[in-house]
């Protein structure tokens, strides 16, 4: 039999040698593969005398473990080579401008959102946030909405059944509002109160200008001495920052609300033609706005003593501030995901709203 130590040294070296997977594979085929040099010489030891064989079988067993141990820690080696080598060749430049067919666009419903935080945020708001599903008590009991009020009708409201209770009273609620988020934050904390709740909310209703899926920004504001002129005053410098407007005309109509007493709505004036909506011009009003005195049994139901704190609130539609400010004319089309759409109404993703930056950079959507 062949000196089997010389021949481990010669085919390490040729392991050792072999520069890429490919020649590797061949080596390890014609040493250890059906015709190999070690299958050779193993098939040998049939024709060796017994006394021979055994020690013969030994040495060999022993060189195919150490050529084996070779080719795999060869292996091993050259695959984190070829890692390397690929991630190398991979390397991208991200100071690279992105192609504009590959750009993104920003939402308009995330666009308004941006532009209504910053202004609120200037005036010293907080965002506040809560969960889409909601209990009865917070989206309804809480709101002065008591078991038999209209708004909790099966038909508008979309209920999620309660898998501890056959009891209806216990069903939860995807929020019909994002009022119980200011009553979750009443809850936690006692005034002075500042905030604005933006977000999802969900009512059944599917036409032109409503879907089951829309977004509000609400806001409450409580301490001492709040009064209605306090809440004029926040929106209507709201409404001028939001259109960027110096002057605009305002009115306020009373309405209802079972959350808030008195209630109003509140019209920016404009001017309606056939083919136009102008805003801040001309003898036409259009509805912005709910707002009001928060309701005091609102305020116990959120632990809040009416004898010594006054608060006002309001809410206004987002999907329907994007509608007028960027003229889009069907609400559907916000949530229809067609990537047409969105290059022609969304907006550039580094164009970041802000009171001092610009809120809707030159207010017009990139187009
Ligand atoms: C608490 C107390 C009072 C929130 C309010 C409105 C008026 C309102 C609508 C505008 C358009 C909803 O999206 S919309 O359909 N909302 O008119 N919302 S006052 O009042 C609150 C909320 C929470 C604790």
């Amino acid at each position: 039999m062949e000196n089997t130590e010389q021949l481990q040294k010669e085919l390490t070296a040729e392991i050792v040698a072999a520069s890429d997977m490919k020649a590797l594979e061949d080596l390890r085929v014609a040493i250890l593969g059906k015709k190999g040099r070690i299958t050779e010489m193993m098939k040998g030891l049939g024709a060796m005398p017994a006394e021979e064989r055994k020690e013969a079988g030994k040495t060999l067993n022993i060189l195919k473990v150490e050529v084996e141990k070779a080719l795999e820690a060869r292996k091993q080696f050259l695959e984190v080579q070829e890692l390397n080598a690929k991630l190398a060749a991979e390397k991208i430049d991200v100071t690279l401008p992105v192609r504009p067919e590959n750009q993104g666009r920003i939402h308009p419903v995330s666009k308004i959102y941006e532009e209504v935080t910053a202004i609120f945020g200037e005036m010293g708001f907080s965002v506040a946030e809560g969960p889409d599903i909601e209990d009865q008590f917070h989206n309804f009991n809480a709101l002065n909405m008591p078991a038999n009020h209209p708004a909790r009708q099966m038909q508008d409201t979309f209920y999620i059944p309660n898998p501890d209770s056959a009891d209806k009273d216990d069903s939860f609620v995807v929020r019909t509002h994002t009022s119980p988020v200011q009553i979750r934050t009443m809850e936690k904390q006692q005034p002075p109160i500042r905030i604005i709740a933006p977000g999802r909310t969900y009512r059944s209703d599917y036409d032109a200008t409503h879907t089951p899926m829309f977004h509000q920004v609400e806001g409450l504001v409580i301490g001492k001495d709040i009064t209605m002129a306090h809440l004029k005053g926040c929106l209507y410098d709201f409404v001028k920052a939001f259109f960027e407007l110096d002057e605009i005309p305002v009115r306020y109509r009373p309405s209802f609300f079972p959350f808030t007493e008195p209630s109003a709505e509140m019209d920016i004036g404009c001017l309606k033609t056939k083919t136009e909506l102008k805003i801040g011009a001309g003898t036409d009003w259009l509805e912005i706005l709910g707002c009001g005195m928060v309701h005091p049994n609102v305020l116990r139901a959120g632990g809040i003593d009416p004898d010594v704190y006054q608060g006002f609130a309001f809410g206004v539609g987002l999907d329907r501030l994007a509608m007028l400010k960027y003229g889009i004319p069907d609400l559907r089309t916000f949530f229809e995901s067609d990537i047409r759409w969105l290059k022609h109404y969304g907006f550039v993703p580094l164009d970041i709203s802000s009171m001092t930056g610009g809120l809707s950079n030159n207010g017009g959507a990139a187009r």
